[in-house]
């Protein structure tokens, strides 16, 4: 069935436009959300849908170069000055939400010119949307950048059809009253604009529902709100992936090259680990686990590597270069103490991979590592079940991530206790292929029967169920 016209608003645009040494180059990005955006089923819309986001080049290079990023979608960039930007993204969004919404308290480093610059560039980007928005549309907000964005619509556009999903956690009520009154009244007031807010699980729902109830006195029946007469739902989706995309590589010939190239490389076990920098991922603490098993088990000297990718990821703040020259310390005192002078237990890369690299790592390695300490889905852990047609190879899974829900023949760990993931670890290596198969049978079935078009579809569907009843009660 057709439907109106999305209006979709993330932090970035699904490129990103570089210019080095005056060569340019246009890049689609990496990112569960963007993997997860770009998988929907456009053909749809029934006008070409628009993705509003905010830019990281200048006007002059997006003129330029404009015509050669797609056009899948109407590319709307919104330019912050430098120092907005750097307040809202790395300030408020990245060193206070990000950390406070992933349980890391310690981490937060609050400054009310974070939150200034977090309103100005929420008003900025609701500034675009006012300029394109029609009657009809569906305006699909995401994630923890744009917390304030749909109150801020909803103030000069009444009748507007808004959806918000939140990409991350939300964290218990405990939490989030770390943040000033102000701020988080702000916050919650900001969300409370949406006519529909998606989460991850239903235990980040409760939390929401509980801030908003002990922080702005808002009851809820069956997890709706009423605010300001209307009806606020909430509801959770677990996002899925593009099945196919991941079960279809595995015999796709540059995925094949690659793997058998892998296998060549490494005869033995691989354990294999892909994350951003990111102290959420937990990569400290798995290089920790890692330690505890070589140092236990002897037995796997010279027959198993690791294969650790870890892909740049919001290098200017202070926490992220440090993550990486934490891990890089780690990996090179762990392969000091256990290499032999032919092998070392660590393969370590800091980059990104290309679509098949990460497919043939995907299918040859014999157990995935995913351990992070807190995450709101984790895509990982599904692409590696999908993209095992074979079905051999273990998933080692933290129970901290949103992933854990649907993936409970995983083997489930807690990221923290060393000792736990290198039992499991010494389990998932040994586990005969009979029981590897059973389970990634089990959450293959689980996570194509819900994959990323279900996932979109669900969303759009409780989003126009919002639109319907508001009309009806217009009509009223
Ligand atoms: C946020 C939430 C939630 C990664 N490295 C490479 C690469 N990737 C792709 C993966 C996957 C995506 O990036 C990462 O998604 P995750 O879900 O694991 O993590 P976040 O980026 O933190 O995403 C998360 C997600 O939003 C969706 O809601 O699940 O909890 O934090 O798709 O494949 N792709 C390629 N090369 C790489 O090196 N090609």
């Amino acid at each position: 069935m057709k439907h109106n016209r999305l209006v979709i608003i993330s932090y970035r645009l699904p490129f990103s436009i570089k210019t080095q040494n005056r060569v340019t180059t246009i890049k689609p990005s990496a990112g569960g959300l963007v993997t997860a955006v770009k998988s929907l089923d456009l053909s749809a819309s029934a006008e070409k849908p628009i993705w509003i986001g905010c830019a990281d080049f200048t006007q002059r290079t997006w003129e330029k170069y404009r015509q050669e990023v797609g056009d899948e979608f109407e590319y709307v960039p919104v330019f912050l000055d430098k120092a907005t930007n750097k307040g809202f993204y790395n300030g408020f969004a990245n060193s206070v939400l990000w950390p406070l919404f992933h349980y890391f308290p310690s981490f937060v480093d609050y400054h009310d010119e974070y939150l200034t610059a977090y309103q100005a560039a929420n008003q900025a980007v609701c500034q675009k949307v006012l300029e394109l928005l029609k009657p009809g549309d569906l305006v699909w907000v995401h994630d923890y950048h744009f917390l304030a964005l749909p109150q801020l619509i909803r103030e000069s556009a009444p009748t507007a059809t808004i959806g918000f999903f939140l990409h991350i956690p939300f964290p218990s009520n405990e939490l989030l009253k770390l943040l000033p009154k102000r701020c988080r009244n702000y916050l919650l007031t900001g969300l409370l604009g949406a006519d529909l807010i998606g989460f991850h699980t239903n235990d980040y729902m409760i939390h929401f529902l509980q801030s908003v109830q002990l922080t702005l006195g808002l009851p809820h029946t069956l997890a709706r709100i009423q605010h300001q007469d209307r009806n606020v739902q909430c509801q959770a989706f677990p996002i899925g992936i593009n099945y196919s995309l991941f079960y279809d590589a595995y015999d796709k010939p540059e995925v094949v090259r690659e793997r058998e190239e892998l296998k060549k490389s490494y005869p033995g076990k691989i354990i294999f680990s892909v994350d951003r920098l990111d102290y959420t991922k937990g990569v400290m603490q798995r290089l920790d686990a890692l330690e505890v098993f070589l140092q236990a088990h002897p037995e796997w000297k010279e027959n198993l590597v690791f294969i650790l990718v870890v892909v740049p990821s919001r290098d200017e703040i202070q926490t992220y270069w440090e993550r990486k020259q934490m891990i890089e310390q780690a990996v090179g005192r762990i392969n000091g103490k256990f290499a032999t002078l032919t092998w070392v237990p660590i393969v370590y890369r800091y980059g990104s991979l290309a679509f098949p690299q990460l497919l043939a790592l995907y299918t040859a390695c014999d157990v995935a590592m995913i351990t992070p300490l807190r995450d709101g889905m984790n895509l990982v852990a599904k692409e590696f079940i999908a993209s095992r047609q074979d079905q051999r190879g273990v998933l080692l899974l933290s129970e901290l991530t949103g992933a854990a829900n649907e993936l409970g023949e995983a083997l489930q760990v807690n990221p923290l206790d060393e000792y736990e993931v290198a039992d499991q670890l010494d389990r998932a290596l040994t586990m005969p292929s009979e029981e590897q198969r059973r389970r990634i049978s089990v959450m293959q079935k689980r996570i194509s029967d819900y994959d990323v078009k279900q996932w979109a579809g669900d969303f759009f569907d409780a989003l126009l169920v919002s639109q319907r009843g508001k009309e009806i009660s217009h009509v009223r």
